[in-house]
């Protein structure tokens, strides 16, 4: 059997000005392909489908027509749960329909799918809060998923029935998960877990989050998951939340981040992106294998002490996104900023930074002169902010705005 894990596809996720839609469109397409070639039997996307409770209708559409085809006409099975910035009452509303596609979304933990059976074989056999079991086309064994979407402290409470006890919202969540285990997995069968959360191998192992992510934290519980506390028969955990693909550990099964499909932030500037193709029989830890994805176009960060030299390298880098930091003895002129901007259009931010500012670290950097006066430190912090000269208006308008603080 064999499964391809993706998560993290942020739809609608804007870089400042600029818009992915159209490379989103092209990964997902690439991970259309990817599923056709490798020939698997079901998709699994472990959270945060869109970027935000309400994305535009754009990407709505975008995300429904690409997992009606993946689900290729109700032959393969297609599971989705929600992530940290999905709204899960949006994820799961279009379930009866998405069901007779052979598509099963899961908002919330406690989330109980209703068993169906389409013409193509695929079929929904066994159902629990936060558990499905599947025959798939074509295939002898049965899949079983064990999902818990992303819940908040109150939700994932109330799925664990857990009101009174604050410290131990995570053990409780293994011990649902054992249940479940106990309940309907066994040898006869493909195990799998899918999450979005926090996992580590132990407390000191912990993940860092990604940058501009919307961060996950249990006030009363652990910070993560730890993986010795997975169910010994689950052979592959799908995980989504962080977007660099990693592998958390591989006992006692793989137990992977796949990572988003397209780089969205700076922080991943270095970043080559992932889906995984699972192959797993019964009763053995699943088999993984990284499928690069192409699509995206990079992020880059570049310094330059020169703007002809900018200038230079963003012409040789057209397709691309940039964020520049100028380093110069004055503060970037307008008219330089102008130049920059007009040789390249995939510009981010422009960071101008006066020279001396490196070298001396950031406290330096940061030293204010507070021997010098209100105007001139406004001066400062105004090229400062906004790369050049504030005009004469606006030095009035501070001269009088200090004239009534200095009278009152
Ligand atoms: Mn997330």
């Amino acid at each position: 059997m064999k499964i391809l894990h993706t998560s993290d596809w942020h739809l609608g996720k804007r870089l400042e000005g600029f818009s992915r839609l159209e490379e989103q469109e092209a990964v997902l397409k690439e991970i259309c392909e990817i599923a056709e070639v490798e020939k698997v039997n079901a998709v699994i996307v472990a959270g945060d489908l869109f970027d935000t409770y309400n994305p535009p209708t754009e990407a709505v559409e975008l995300c429904y027509r690409y997992l009606k085809k993946l689900a290729k006409n109700g032959t393969r099975a297609v599971i989705a749960i929600a992530g940290n910035h999905d709204s899960p009452e949006r994820i799961e509303a279009p379930d009866p329909l998405a069901r007779e596609c052979g598509i099963i979304f899961a908002g919330n933990p406690n989330a109980a799918i209703l068993p169906f059976k389409l013409e193509s074989g695929l079929e929904l056999t066994k159902s629990d809060s936060g558990f499905i079991e599947l025959l798939l086309p074509g295939e002898p064994h049965a899949l079983r998923v064990l999902m818990t979407p992303y819940a908040n402290e109150l939700r994932l409470k109330t799925y664990l029935g857990a009101e009174e006890t604050d410290d131990e919202l995570m053990k409780l969540l293994e011990q649902r998960w054992a249940q479940l285990a106990a309940t309907y997995c066994d040898n006869w069968g493909v195990n799998l877990l899918m999450a979005h959360l926090l996992f580590a191998t132990n407390a000191e192992s912990v993940p860092e989050e990604p940058e501009e992510e919307r961060r996950i934290n249990y006030i009363g519980g652990a910070p993560a998951i730890f993986t010795e506390n997975i169910p010994e028969v689950i052979q592959y955990v799908a995980l989504g939340h962080l977007h660099r693909k990693q592998v958390v550990d591989w006992n006692p099964c793989p137990m992977v981040y796949s990572g988003s499909p397209i780089a969205y932030s700076f922080s991943e500037e270095n970043q080559k992106k992932y889906v995984l193709i699972v192959d797993a029989i019964p009763g053995k830890k699943a088999a993984t294998k990284d499928v690069l994805l192409a699509s995206g176009k990079r992020l880059l960060r570049n310094r330059f002490e020169d703007v002809d030299e900018a200038v230079e390298w963003l012409v040789d880098n057209p397709n691309v996104f940039v964020e520049l930091t100028i380093v110069s003895d004055q503060y970037l002129a307008a008219a330089d900023r102008k130049r920059l901007l007009e040789a390249h259009a995939g510009i981010v931010a422009i960071i101008p930074e006066s020279r001396g500012q490196g070298i001396g670290g950031p406290a330096q950097a940061n030293a204010i002169d507070l021997t010098k006066g209100m105007e001139e430190l406004f001066l400062d912090y105004f090229k400062h902010k906004k790369g050049q000269e504030p005009g004469e208006r606006i030095v009035n308008l501070f001269k009088e705005v200090i004239s009534e603080e200095e009278a009152s």
